[in-house]
């Protein structure tokens, strides 16, 4: 049982999470003069970047973008090999950010925050972790990532299976894994498993990738980056920093159409299209993408693509996602997945045709046939945004838990604080810009947000913040309402939505209005006050 009668905090802040937000949200912390205190499940920072270290792991966001700017110097001192930096290089890139900013000694690296409960008498939150330490605090920022809790293997058999096992998801850093010679059998085709698979099958006997739903793959934007671009980024950063915020995504795209869709005749279109692949930004051929009519052009038109690339007919067809717009799912970014099925050791089981009816020992059972394994990687994703949250017993006012208060979705306003939740903040999290912008401006901007709250509370007397229920019922309507406006967004089973866990409330969970208006809403709460909160008053 957590002591609840603690007046005197141990720390002003509690970080949980060392990813991008946790490690900025330290040095913010240390900067606005608050005692902190962080805890991290692995042993070293890096976040979802630390467990995801499966062979091809690549970020599909630009590395210049993808980083911080907060420090000039960092951006000015750091060298990305890749446009696409590979999961080894963003963690080094993290390690080194928290070395610089002499964070690494305030975080109790392999300890997990297993609950945390609020006191309305103190106004503090007392958390218990792994290690068996009790630590009070006055602020708690969970930056436990949007992608970090696995969705556990839901098929029949899993644990039966006699070969190796392995998960994308929490790939082992101690070894590398060999598959020479070996028959390999991949579930699942979002990012990591596109990603993985022309790795596996780069030395692996056979490989057999189980796809429960075909997804688009585009091209990636990797490669050598333009020096000349890098030194303009470099030139000043801070004017970089405050211009990311200003786009809808929170990075600068390779390249954008010049016209809109309407503008154009089909001969015109095709060129913009024909043209936007080849610079591989198929996704923005038109300046209205996000319109039905354009996304629909702009699907047919990678569907072709996708289909010249295979070379068997059958599986073309069966690559390529006839189901769902694009975007309608978080689509996926390579330039050698598809060609990887025209080695003769690839094959592709579409189980919507031969489901997978079970797990054996030596092999996983379709409708059709027994396929025999000596591995299996688990490529199936995480139970985003809301799981890593669950994953915490926490209990906010009157002994009420997050579960309860988010039995029907996620509820909460500006994507980082919840009604009855006082003084607990939640970057990366649900109804914010979060997967469906560049995390690492969001961190960066959140982060910023919250400690800006943070020091506003300080400067008023501490009392708890939080939101009034009605802001956060507007918020949702908010998300939604735009939501509605992305194609496909809220006709797709995707785990945007909650769709890839069974019984999981099915709720668009990303704020899709974009990241300058998100930006400037959380600019006008600051600026006025927190019209949108209430302020509860510690008793006594
Ligand atoms: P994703 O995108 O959730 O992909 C998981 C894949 O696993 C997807 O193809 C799923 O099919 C499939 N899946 C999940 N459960 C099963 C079962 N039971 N049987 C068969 N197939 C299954 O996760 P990723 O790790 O690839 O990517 C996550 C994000 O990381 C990515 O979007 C980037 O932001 C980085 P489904 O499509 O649900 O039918």
């Amino acid at each position: 049982m957590i002591e609840r009668t603690s007046k005197q905090p141990d720390c002003d802040v509690v970080v949980v999470g060392a990813g991008f937000a946790g490690i900025y949200a330290l040095w913010q912390a240390r900067q606005r003069g608050l005692s902190v205190r962080g805890f991290e499940s692995a042993p070293d920072v890096g976040g979802t970047w630390y467990w995801n270290a499966y062979p091809g792991a690549r970020c599909d966001v630009p590395s210049y973008n993808y980083a911080y700017f907060f420090d000039s110097e960092i951006v000015r001192n750091w060298n990305w090999s890749d446009i696409c930096a590979y999961q080894g290089e963003i963690q080094h890139y993290l390690r080194h950010v928290a070395e610089r900013c002499d964070i690494l000694r305030d975080i109790a690296f392999d300890t997990k925050v297993s609950r945390a409960s609020y006191s309305a008498e103190t106004a503090l939150w007392t958390l218990s972790t792994s290690s068996g330490e009790t630590v009070v605090c006055r602020y708690l920022v969970l930056a436990i990532g949007a992608l970090s809790e696995p969705k556990v293997p839901d098929i029949d058999g899993a644990h039966d299976f006699a070969g190796e096992t392995y998960f994308t998801s929490k790939w082992p850093k101690d070894r590398a894994v060999d598959f020479a010679g070996k028959r390999v059998g991949v579930i699942g085709t979002g990012s990591s498993g596109v990603q993985v698979i022309p790795e596996i099958a780069k030395t692996a006997e056979r490989v057999f990738v189980f796809q429960r739903t075909a997804n688009y793959v585009i091209p990636t934007e990797g490669g050598p980056i333009d020096s000349k671009h890098m030194s303009s980024l470099r030139q000043d950063p801070q004017a970089v920093r405050q211009a990311l915020r200003e786009t809808y995504g929170g990075n600068q795209p390779l390249g954008i159409g010049e016209h809109r869709f309407g503008e154009l005749d089909e001969t015109g279109r095709e060129e913009a299209l024909r043209k936007a692949w080849d610079g591989r930004y198929p996704a923005l051929a038109f300046r209205d993408a996000h319109l039905p009519e354009a996304n629909a052009a702009i699907s047919d038109h990678i569907r072709k693509r996708m289909q010249a690339i295979v070379e068997d007919p059958w599986t073309a067809h069966h690559l390529t996602p006839w189901d769902h717009p694009y975007g309608g799912k978080r689509p996926c970014r390579s330039d050698v997945y598809l060609q990887t099925f025209n080695e003769p050791h690839v094959r592709l089981i579409p189980l919507a045709e031969t489901p997978i009816l079970g797990i054996a020992p030596h092999g996983v059972v379709t409708s059709a046939e027994t396929i025999e394994l000596d591995v299996l990687v688990y490529a199936t994703g995480f139970d985003a945004i809301t799981g890593s949250v669950f994953a915490i017993d926490i209990t906010g006012i009157g002994g009420r838990s997050i579960k309860e208060a988010w039995r029907d979705g996620p509820l909460n306003y500006l994507g980082t604080m919840v009604h009855g939740f006082p003084n607990l903040f939640l970057p990366s999290s649900a109804m914010s810009p979060s997967v469906l912008s560049n995390m690492a401006t969001l961190a960066e901007q959140q982060i910023d947000f919250i400690f800006d709250s943070i020091l506003w509370l300080e400067q008023h007397g501490r009392p708890g913040l939080h939101p009034q229920r009605e802001s956060q019922e507007r918020w949702r309507e908010e998300t939604l309402h735009y939501a509605g406006r992305r194609p496909g967004a809220l006709t797709t089973k995707s785990w945007y939505s909650g769709a890839n866990i069974p019984g999981k409330p099915r709720v668009f969970m990303v704020y899709c209005g974009g990241f300058k208006k998100y930006h400037d809403t959380c600019l006008t709460e600051l600026r006025e006050g927190f019209p949108s909160y209430a302020l509860e008053r510690q008793a006594g």
